[in-house]
């Protein structure tokens, strides 16, 4: 039979990958078979992202996965974090460097913003949750620091599409990524005239919208460009091979723990607001509304200021050690710019309960028991929003980099009481690659759910597997529930 092969691009805050997916007979099968380390740029105070060596990273890839191959792939799909993007001018040339979320503007700027329109506006208007990352936030914050934008700009373009665009394809965006700027009606199925004339962003600076899935346009060697549904969150869900009226709950676990449940429309009422939910699109056009969990960005700083890159050690270490017994909020702003973590959560420990976690060892405990009470706290909120609509019988799906970890699937699903179905952690490469199998015609997108249950190997992980006692987490969450909410 006729096989089929889809280069992902998955580009992540710390490394452009390239994976290779082959589908045969019904399976996909997986191989990286590039991989650059990157990392933000302090660009005297503004953080930026270096997109030179970004598309440096990308054109080898091509290049790699053509060597391999012996031919080009049949077709590529580039996905990546959400909420960053670049600036076109009319030649079409990008402006400058794109900037990092995590970049320090926007806190001089929020609160002017929130008197333009009231987040809870913004809320109605597009379904997301106000924060300060979202791209509405960034771009206000551009375009008070500096007028002259609204002349020189001729297009916005998402970070995902502006990489198709400087490979070939048309300046256009899809839904999935789209939905993370929080400009875009709920469902992402226009953009939101309301919210640009508020933040005062030009409205003929967005790109048409465009569906997931589908064929974007072609690279000038002549290869398919495919928009799989550019946001790595929503490749990563589209990998649990759900169609559009599924209702489950999942955990995309990296740097960010994006805790949520797939639903099939926008729920848009001040319950979920309250609960600090969003409605994010996938690539299906369904809905992921989920939350936003600051997840191993904690542990992958602690890592820089020790100087420890050995994940595998630190979480033996953590596993052999005592709990600390309490746990921080993993979405403090204390934690959201970078350097000395180890700091910075001993601070807050020392702070909230007058103890501190000892070394690195328990202070790696902590994140995780953290990390779990957290995933526990916001799964009680995502069924109390969506009811009778999930079975709270049902499992957790986590996938991501945290399927990798030998501690967090255990302690989660003693945290939140629930069973943890651990799938792969290539979940956004994985979803990248078989929302190219589809745009392209090789999978029919009602067989999705079969292709994937023969690829992925899934492990069920149960509450009383955990080396934590689901009671202890009781203690945990209800301390760490009442500091939030005082
Ligand atoms: C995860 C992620 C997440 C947010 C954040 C900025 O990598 O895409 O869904 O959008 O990055």
């Amino acid at each position: 039979g006729a096989e089929h092969h889809a280069l992902a691009l998955d580009l992540g805050s710390s490394s452009v990958r390239a994976v290779l997916g082959s589908y045969r007979q019904g399976v996909v099968s997986t191989e990286e078979v590039y991989r650059l380390r990157h990392q933000v740029v302090d660009d005297r105070g503004t953080l930026t992202w270096d997109l030179e060596s970004i598309m440096d990273g990308v054109r080898r890839s091509i290049v790699e996965a053509t060597r391999r191959l012996g031919r080009a792939p049949d077709s590529i799909g580039i996905d990546t974090w959400g909420v960053d993007y670049g600036l076109l001018d009319a030649n079409g040339s990008l402006l400058r460097a794109p900037r990092a979320y995590r970049d320090g503007r926007m806190s001089r700027w929020a609160a002017d913003l929130d008197q333009a329109i009231a987040p809870e506006t913004i809320w109605r208007e597009t379904g997301i949750l106000p924060q300060q990352i979202n791209t509405v936030y960034q771009l206000y914050a551009d375009l008070r620091e500096e007028p002259g934008l609204v002349d020189r700009v001729d297009r916005f373009l998402p970070l995902p599409d502006l990489v198709a665009y400087l490979l070939g394809a048309p300046a256009e965006t899809g839904r999935a990524i789209a939905s993370t700027t929080g400009l875009a009606s709920p469902g992402a199925q226009c953009w939101s005239a309301h919210v640009l004339e508020a933040a005062g962003i030009p409205e003929r600076w967005m790109p048409p919208l465009v569906d997931d899935a589908t064929v974007a346009g072609k690279t000038s060697e002549g290869i398919t460009i495919v928009r799989p549904g550019g946001h790595d969150t929503a490749c990563a869900v589209h990998a649990l091979g759900l169609t559009n009226d599924d209702v489950h709950l999942f955990i995309s676990s990296g740097s960010w723990s994006l805790i949520g449940v797939t639903v099939p429309d926008p729920v848009l009422d001040e319950a979920t607001l309250r609960s600090g939910l969003t409605n994010e699109v996938r690539t299906d056009g369904g809905i992921r509304l989920l939350r936003n969990l600051t997840g191993f960005w904690l542990l992958q700083e602690c890592q820089r200021s020790w100087n420890e890159p050995d994940t595998g050690v630190l979480v033996k270490a953590a596993g052999e050690c005592a709990s600390p017994g309490v746990v921080i909020d993993p979405d403090d702003a204390l934690f959201a710019t970078p350097g000395d973590m180890p700091g910075k959560i001993a601070h807050w420990c020392r702070d909230h309960y007058r103890v501190v976690p000892e070394g690195p060892a328990q202070t790696v405990r902590l994140i995780l028991e953290s990390l779990a009470c957290a995933h526990a706290a916001y799964a009680q909120g995502l069924q109390n929003v969506v009811g009778d609509l999930l079975d709270p019988a049902s499992p957790i799906h986590l996938v991501g980099g945290g399927a990798r970890n030998s501690l967090l699937p255990a302690m989660t699903a003693a945290a939140c009481n629930r069973r943890v179905v651990v799938s792969t952690p290539e979940a956004s490469a994985l979803g990248n690659i078989l929302a190219q199998l589809e745009a392209t015609g090789a999978v029919d997108p009602a067989s999705r759910g079969e292709v994937l249950r023969r690829s992925v190997h899934l492990v069920d992980v149960e509450p009383s597997d955990s080396i934590v006692q689901p009671d202890a987490f009781d203690v945990m969450r209800e301390r760490l529930l009442n500091i939030t909410a005082g």
